[in-house]
C-alpha cells in the first residue's frame, strides 16, 4: 500500500504553480485567482469588472465549479474568452488544473488571466494556483465574522472586495470590525466596498487592478 502525505502533495502544486507564474509572466499575461464563498458574487464582479475594463485589457477566465457551465455561460455572454473546469466533488481548483485549462486560450490574444475559484473559503486557502495576485471576496450577507473565523484565505490575499453593500441598511454587518480584522491579517492588502449589481466602487477597483496588471499600460 502507498500513502502519500498531504504535504508533499502540496509541495508538487506549489512547484507546478510556479512554474504557471513564470511561464503567464514571460508571456505577458498577469494572473488573478478571485476566492470566495458560494454565492458572495464573484461572477457578478467580474461582470462589472469587465464592463469597466472593456479596451484597456484583454482578458480570459477559468471558472472552477463542481458541476456545470453556468458562469462560463455568463462570461461568454461579454465576448470573453472562457474555458469551465468541473472539479467532480473537488473544493478547489489546483496548478495542474490551471495549466491544462490555459491551453487552451490564445496567449498571443490575452493579458489578464482571471481564475474563478471553486466557492468555499477553506479549501482554497491551500492552493496557489500561479497568479500573481489573489483577491478574497467576502459579501455583506455572509456575516462580519469571517475573518475571525476563516482567517487563512484572508491572510494570504492580496484584496479583500467587500460586496453587496447594498444590503448594508438590511444586515447587520460592521465594515470596521471586518477591515480592522483584514488590516490584522494583511497588513499589505487592499480593501474595497462594492455593490456590483449597481455598479458601485467598481471603478476604484478597476483602476486598482489595471495599474497592477502590466499590459494596460498605466
Ligand atoms: N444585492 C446584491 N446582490 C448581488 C450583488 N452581487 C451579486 N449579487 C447576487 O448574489 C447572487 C450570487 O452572485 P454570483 O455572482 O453568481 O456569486 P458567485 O457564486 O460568487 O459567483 C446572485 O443572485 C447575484 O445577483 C450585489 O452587489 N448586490
Ligand atoms: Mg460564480
Amino acid at each position: 500500500m502507498k500513502i502519500v502525505a498531504a504535504k508533499k502533495l502540496l509541495k508538487a502544486n506549489d512547484q507546478l504553480a510556479e512554474e504557471n507564474r513564470e511561464n503567464f509572466t514571460r508571456a505577458g499575461i498577469f494572473g488573478v485567482n478571485i476566492v470566495g464563498s458560494p454565492g458572495c458574487g464573484k461572477t457578478t464582479l467580474l461582470e462589472a469588472l469587465f464592463g469597466r475594463l472593456k479596451g484597456r485589457v484583454k482578458p480570459a477566465v477559468i471558472e472552477g465549479d463542481i458541476a456545470g457551465s453556468i458562469d462560463a455561460e455568463r462570461i461568454d455572454a461579454l465576448g470573453v474568452p472562457v474555458v469551465q473546469i468541473n472539479t467532480d466533488g473537488a473544493c478547489h481548483l489546483d496548478a495542474n488544473m490551471i495549466a491544462a485549462a490555459a491551453r487552451d486560450f490564445d496567449w498571443e490574444a490575452i493579458d489578464l488571466l482571471v481564475v474563478e475559484n471553486v466557492g468555499n473559503l477553506v479549501c482554497t486557502a491551500g492552493f496557489d494556483l500561479g497568479e500573481h495576485l489573489r483577491i478574497v471576496v467576502l459579501s455583506v450577507p455572509e456575516g462580519d465574522d469571517k475573518l475571525a473565523k476563516y482567517p487563512a484565505i484572508f491572510q494570504g490575499s492580496d484584496a479583500l472586495v467587500i460586496t453587496k453593500t447594498d444590503l448594508l441598511p438590511y444586515i447587520k454587518f460592521d465594515v470596521d470590525r471586518v477591515t480592522g480584522d483584514m488590516a490584522r491579517l494583511a497588513p499589505a492588502a487592499e480593501i474595497f466596498q462594492v455593490a456590483a449589481l449597481q455598479g458601485e466602487g467598481i471603478d476604484s477597483l478597476a483602476q486598482w487592478l489595471a495599474g497592477k496588471c502590466p499590459a494596460a499600460g498605466l
